[in-house]
């Protein structure tokens, strides 16, 4: 029996139309979180991230950092990143991922947010670079935060909560339909990073 996620359906869609997410629960044990979040925090070279809007160059306090199999270019908010190379750690985790989802990933996204006063807002991640209708996989260490989807016709929200070690897959048309944000709050005092599994097309 899985004793983190004993009440968790990871076949229910999260979803009422228009897409497909589904949460996992606890991938990890919390000491099995625990170490990969030292790790993550100490070796990655996390860098501000910054984008481009109307002109205006904006650096943010949340910090990134973009890996995959081959160095490939990936651009948005009108900034091109170039990937870094698999650590042993982050393939470590690649697998565990793609083990536990069935599907397969050949790049992944990091973001360290050091308090609550750093979120993302709403969009959807629907670049060109991006294999369409690919599964992007959400692995949550750190500080437990709200994540939320807005459908864009209807403004229907769902939200739910990502704890330490916790895994969600947004999958099918909810890139299309579907935006989703990370909320700033007040009441988190402490780091969360975040790593999202995807795939970029050759
Ligand atoms: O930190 C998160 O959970 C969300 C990250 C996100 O929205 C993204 O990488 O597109």
């Amino acid at each position: 029996m899985d004793l983190f996620n004993s009440e968790i359906d990871e076949t229910k869609n999260l979803l009422p139309e228009g897409g497909i997410v589904n949460y996992y629960g606890r991938l990890l044990s919390p000491p099995e979180a625990d170490h990969y979040l030292t790790y993550l925090l100490t070796a990655i070279p996390w860098k501000p991230d910054e984008a481009f809007i109307f002109g205006k160059h904006y650096v943010t306090k949340r910090k990134v950092a973009w890996y995959a199999d081959i160095p490939y270019e990936y651009t948005y908010s009108n900034i091109t990143k170039r990937a870094l190379p698999w650590t042993p750690q982050l393939l470590e985790l690649k697998q565990l991922v793609e083990e536990k989802t069935g599907e397969h990933f050949n790049s992944c996204l990091l973001n360290l947010y050091p308090t609550g006063d750093e979120g993302m807002a709403w969009h959807s991640d629907d670049e060109k670079d991006l294999k369409k209708h690919g599964a992007i996989a959400s692995l949550s260490l750190g500080a437990e935060r709200r994540f939320s989807f807005r459908h864009k016709q209807t403004k229907e929200t769902v939200s739910l909560a990502l704890p330490h070690g916790s895994l969600l897959v947004m999958k099918g048309t909810t890139q299309t339909h579907w935006l989703h944000r990370l909320p700033p709050t007040k009441r988190v005092k402490h780091a969360r990073v975040n790593l999202t599994f995807r795939t970029m097309i050759d």
